[in-house]
């Protein structure tokens, strides 16, 4: 996630202006997932033509009824620089809106109420890359009223704390309790997403601690599995004996010993700034924020995220990032977009299980680019992706989050204010 705050700092800096780090066009090993992506032009969108792409789509000849064909975004309301919207579960009435600066403010019945739910902005550090970035609700919430956020403290560290509600409008701030706390040198690539999966389990985005070229340590954080950076992590947040957070027996590196950490869920990756589970099939789609040329799109099927390497820093996209390097197992993107191309940082979105929506979206994947601010759609599987291509929707600016609610009811956020529902139009 590149914000436009961040523009003027040296790290983003880094990040936009250091293309002579990339784009030696060094093979070497090549990228080692086959029957993936096999294209050797990694520069260009994965996009593979199909010969009927509307075989999944409405029959407009032969439909009984007129089901809606076109999209819409209607507004739902506009916040001071909102990042995530999500729900609770157990509560349909209610969207639950996170904003940079440390507030979750609620929307009821269409109107966004006065007092926020909660707000930390006394604890946050915001700005840039950071602040107060996502939110997740327990799949027990309704019984237990536990949430989670993730934050950039006031040390610049990142925070995942615990949370519970005092009412259906108002959290308990008293009740805060750290679940993880991640040093970070840098102030960029932060990840922060905080998502509970369909096992219950919390996973957690984080970010390859910054600067450049996943420059800390010999070797960077993404591939270093004694690191919880540049990572997808797997915890059950619940306090357990005197730790306060739990490993599950299933994570990969659980049996692991030594400076392995067994939080580690998935890795190789550099800002997954948003990533998502298909409610439909579970299927785990990543956006990874690319560093000076390529932005991805990663996708596995249910459970394929397990101990998967995810490539970065030794290839950005399928293309050759750190000459000499290994990247074991790594699973290449199923969309690529280039900086060429107008895309900065990928705003990873959802796999639509909306059935509101017309069936030409149904199960394709949203998602967009901080910088192109188009909304993109894509049908996609462990083969690559298929009639990818930009939405007949305006252009968002600011293109900072998507987000879902409990009956799958797909959001978007711009950084600019305004957050939108996607709706049939
Ligand atoms: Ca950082």
């Amino acid at each position: 996630m590149r914000f436009r705050l961040s523009l003027a700092s040296t790290t983003v800096v880094a990040f936009v202006s250091a293309v002579a780090a990339c784009g030696s066009g060094d093979d070497a090993g090549g990228y080692p997932s086959a029957g993936k992506q096999s294209t050797a032009t990694a520069a260009t969108t994965t996009q593979r033509t199909t010969a009927s792409p509307a075989a999944t789509g409405p029959s407009a000849a032969t439909g009984a009824t007129r089901a809606a064909t076109t999209l819409q975004l209607s507004p739902v309301g506009t916040f001071d620089s909102p990042l995530y919207v999500t729900d609770a579960p157990g509560d349909t009435r209610r969207l639950f809106v996170v904003q940079q600066g440390g507030k979750i403010s609620v929307i009821r019945a269409g109107r966004t109420v006065r007092r926020p739910f909660l707000d930390i902005s006394r604890l946050v550090t915001s700005g840039g890359e950071q602040g107060l970035l996502s939110v997740a609700f327990a799949p027990d919430y309704a019984r237990s009223g536990r949430f989670y956020v993730y934050y950039t403290d006031r040390d610049q560290q990142q925070r995942v704390v615990e949370y519970h509600r005092a009412s259906a409008e108002r959290a308990n701030a008293a009740s805060a309790r750290l679940v993880l706390k991640m040093s970070d040198r840098e102030p960029n690539h932060n990840g922060g997403q905080l998502e509970f999966g369909p096992d219950g389990l919390l996973y957690i985005g984080t970010g390859d601690g910054g600067g450049a070229d996943d420059q800390h340590g010999s070797r960077g954080n993404a591939q270093n599995l004694s690191s919880l950076l540049g990572k997808i992590l797997r915890i059950n947040p619940r306090k357990a004996g005197g730790n306060p957070y739990s490993i599950p027996a299933g994570n990969p590196f659980a049996g692991r010993s030594g400076s392995v950490r067994r939080e580690i869920y998935s890795y190789g990756l550099r800002n997954p700034w948003r990533f998502s589970f298909d409610r439909g099939g579970g299927a785990l789609v990543i956006g990874d924020v690319g560093q000076n040329t390529i932005e991805e799109i990663d996708y596995v099927a249910k459970g394929g995220g397990r101990g998967a390497n995810f490539g970065w820093r030794p290839f950005e996209g399928t293309q050759r990032h750190s000459p000499g390097e290994s990247a074991p197992g790594a699973i290449a993107p199923v969309i690529q977009h280039t900086h060429d191309d107008g895309y900065c940082s990928i705003t990873g979105g959802y796999i639509v299980r909306d059935s509101t929506l017309p069936a030409t979206i149904q199960g394709q994947y949203v998602y967009g680019d901080f910088c192109d601010g188009r909304i993109r759609a894509a049908r996609l599987s462990t083969s690559g992706a298929t009639d990818d291509r930009a939405l007949a929707l305006k252009k968002v600016s600011s293109l900072s989050s998507f987000g879902e609610d409990a009956r799958g009811r797909v959001y978007v956020t711009s950084l600019d204010g305004p957050v939108y529902r996607l709706t049939a139009g």
